[in-house]
């Protein structure tokens, strides 16, 4: 069953469903953009999402939906709102699970750093992977037409970057991987270093970062190595509409994290997770730029209005929309 055959069971004018339901969706996620733009650059990460998960939570409870965080800001005994588990809509309309990250890189909003983003991905009921915050490594490849089996995390980094070159008709010197900048990441550096890609590191950001591959433009080709697992499940989310092939497994490293992967009901803590997997069927992903960056612009406030870009892709229709809004202040955003 997909989201649209979902909406046509409600209404046969699922068309008209389909809409409304991805203009709220797109509206979600705008809230919490206008949210953070006053604490943009402040140096605060903390109260920047917070902003974002106040306004991205009293949006989804304006909203039509029946929803259900399965990721969320944390498990329900650690996180007061937009916990794992916590019901939001206002009722009536489709069932939905919803994975929320509604400020992707705090860091990067709290430094006026390219790329933050408030993200939302909406999938029928139980359809995407419950994935509790911990580590998830992970591998991305946009494209279309990639084989299945393209890339494991059981490969070395070269094997893989051999595999790519071969369905992208390139060499692996021609390919631009991105990792996070990070201690753990010094390994995999060399690695790819060595088979000559180019390696382009970055700060935080690895669901921007995955999406980049699937842009030629932006000369990322391949996003590898180790972030937080709710932001796999949001990327491959993304993937699964515009095309290309990831891969996670989650990283329990404590007693207590191997306990909170349990207790979503994952018996298998070394399983190596597809798309398919993380994203079993039908998905809409949103993602509204909170600071510039290479997929959007970053929120603005005017003296009448704020603008906002949003990219919204959703997988039954193939539809990838880059949507502009003028919203005006105090027409329902302020208080
Ligand atoms: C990534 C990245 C995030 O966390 O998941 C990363 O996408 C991983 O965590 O933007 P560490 O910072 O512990 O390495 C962020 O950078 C912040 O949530």
């Amino acid at each position: 069953m997909i989201l649209s055959n979902i909406l046509y069971a409600l209404n046969p004018d699922h068309n008209k469903k389909l809409e409304k339901l991805i203009y709220d969706a797109v509206f979600i996620t705008e809230s919490a953009a206008m949210a953070c733009m006053p604490l943009i650059g402040l140096g605060n990460e903390k109260l920047a999402d917070q902003a974002a998960v106040n306004a991205m939570r009293d949006a989804m409870n304006k909203t039509p939906f029946s929803g259900k965080i399965v990721i969320g800001e944390g498990e329900r005994d650690e996180a007061p709102m937009l916990f794992i588990g916590e019901e939001v809509g206002c009722g009536d309309g489709p069932s939905v699970d919803i994975a929320v990250d509604p400020l992707e890189g705090t860091t990067l909003c709290a430094h006026a750093a390219p790329n933050s983003l408030a993200v939302l991905a909406i999938g029928e009921e139980g359809t995407l992977l419950n994935a509790p915050d911990v580590y998830m490594d992970k591998i991305a490849v946009g494209g279309c037409n990639l084989p299945n089996d393209l890339i494991s995390l059981d490969n070395t980094p070269e094997q893989n970057l051999k595999e790519v070159a071969k369905a992208k008709k390139c060499s692996v010197s021609d390919l631009g991987v991105m990792i996070l900048n990070r201690p753990r990441h010094q390994e995999l550096i060399t690695k790819v270093r060595s088979t000559g890609a180019r390696v382009h590191l970055i700060s935080d950001g690895d669901i921007a970062a995955s999406i980049f591959t699937t842009d030629p433009s932006t000369n990322i080709d391949v996003y590898m190595g180790i972030g937080g697992a709710p932001e796999g499940v949001l990327a491959a989310s993304a993937l699964k509409v515009c095309g290309g092939q990831f891969v996670g497994r989650l990283i329990a490293m404590s007693d207590e994290e191997k306990s909170r992967v349990a207790k979503m009901g994952i018996t298998d803590i070394n399983k190596q997770y597809n798309i398919n997997e993380l994203v079993k069927s039908d998905c809409l992903f949103v993602a509204t730029g909170v600071t510039d960056g290479i997929l959007l612009k970053g929120v603005k406030k005017y003296n009448t209005h704020y603008l906002t870009n949003t990219l919204v892709m959703h997988y039954a229709t193939k539809t990838v929309r880059n949507i502009t809004n003028k919203i005006l202040v105090n027409s329902n955003n302020e208080s």
